[in-house]
C-alpha cells in the first residue's frame, strides 16, 4: 500500500480512545477473571457436582501459567470458576488496562482449555471475563480477598443445597426460589439432614486455593548462596479475615517489597512491556 494512502488513515488512531487508560503508577490491583457460562461447561464435561477437584486443578493450572509468562503476579486466588490475580509489584504492560484485560484472560482461557482437554478428554472453547479492582494498601488486599472468600463460602453452601434438593427430585426453579429465602443455618441443617456436614467439606471448596511465589535460599557453590523463588500452592487456606490468613497475605506482600528493594540475583524478573 502506498505511504500516502496509509497517511490518510492517520487520524483513525485517535479513535482508539481507551488505549491510554492506565492503572495509576505504583497502585496494587487485582484482575478478577470469571469463567463465562461455566455452569453449562461443567455439565458438558460431566464435572462432579457440586465440586470437582479435577476442575479446580484445571483452573489453578491456568492461573499458574501467568507466573511463567513474565507477567510477575504476586499471587493468584482460585475458587469455583474465578481467579483473582494480584499485581503488587510492577504492573504488566506499564499498567495499560486494555492490554491487561485482554492478554490475561486470553492466556488463562487457552491454558484452561488445553488442560480441560487433557483431564476430561473433551475439547471446548472457553472464555473468561476480566475486570480490574484497585487496592490501595495491605488492608485493602486482605479485605478484598476476604470478600471473595465469603462469597465463595456462600456459593459453596448454596451449591450443596442445590444439588441435594435436585437429587431429591425438586425442580430447578423451585429450588432457586427456596434457597433465596434460606439463611446459612437453615442450609446447614438441610444438608445435615441429607447426610452432608457442610463444616466438614474440603477447605478448598469454600476458601479457594492460593498460588504464590515463596523465596528460598539455594546453595549455588560451596560458599555461595543465592535467593530463588518457587511456586507454592495452598489448598488448605485459613480465612483471610483471621489473624493467620492476614499474616499469610502480609508475608507475601512483604516478600514482594523486599525483592524490589534488593533486586534478588538469579530470579527471573523480566516484565511484559508490550
Ligand atoms: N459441577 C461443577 N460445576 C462447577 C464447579 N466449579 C464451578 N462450577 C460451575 O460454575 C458456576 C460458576 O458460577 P457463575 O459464574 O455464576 O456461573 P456461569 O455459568 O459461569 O455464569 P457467568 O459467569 O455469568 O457466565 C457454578 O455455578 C457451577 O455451575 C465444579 O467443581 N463442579
Ligand atoms: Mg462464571
Amino acid at each position: 500500500m502506498p505511504e500516502s494512502s496509509l497517511n490518510s488513515y492517520r487520524d483513525l488512531v485517535k479513535t482508539e480512545i481507551f488505549s491510554k487508560t492506565l492503572i495509576p503508577l505504583e497502585t496494587p490491583f487485582f484482575v478478577r477473571l470469571d469463567g463465562w457460562k461455566f455452569r453449562a461447561l461443567s455439565e458438558k464435561i460431566n464435572a462432579e457436582k457440586p465440586f470437582d477437584k479435577k476442575f479446580a486443578e484445571c483452573l489453578v493450572n491456568a492461573g499458574k501459567t501467568l507466573f511463567g509468562k513474565g507477567l510477575n503476579p504476586t499471587l493468584v486466588h482460585a475458587v469455583s470458576d474465578e481467579l483473582n490475580v494480584l499485581f503488587a509489584g510492577q504492573a504488566p504492560f506499564r499498567g495499560r488496562i486494555e492490554k491487561i484485560d485482554s492478554v490475561i484472560p486470553s492466556l488463562v482461557s487457552s491454558a484452561f482449555t488445553l488442560r480441560l482437554h487433557e483431564v476430561f478428554g473433551k475439547a471446548f472453547t472457553t472464555a473468561f471475563d476480566s475486570r480490574i479492582v484497585i487496592t490501595l494498601n495491605t488492608d485493602n488486599v486482605v479485605d478484598y480477598l476476604s470478600w471473595r472468600q465469603t462469597n465463595a463460602w456462600r456459593n459453596h453452601n448454596n451449591a450443596y443445597a442445590y444439588w441435594i434438593l435436585k437429587k431429591a427430585g425438586h425442580k430447578p426453579t423451585e429450588i432457586s426460589k427456596r434457597l433465596k429465602g434460606m439463611g446459612t443455618k437453615e442450609i446447614h441443617d438441610l444438608a445435615f439432614k441429607h447426610g452432608v456436614n457442610l463444616t466438614q467439606t474440603p477447605l478448598w471448596q469454600k476458601r479457594g486455593i492460593l498460588v504464590y511465589k515463596e523465596p528460598y535460599v539455594k546453595r549455588v557453590s560451596p560458599n555461595k548462596h543465592a535467593m530463588r523463588w518457587r511456586l507454592k500452592e495452598e489448598w488448605n487456606l485459613p480465612l483471610f479475615a483471621s489473624e493467620d490468613g492476614a499474616k499469610l497475605i502480609q508475608q507475601i506482600l512483604e516478600w514482594v517489597k523486599s525483592s524490589k528493594r534488593t533486586e534478588i540475583s538469579g530470579a527471573t524478573r523480566e516484565n511484559a512491556e508490550n
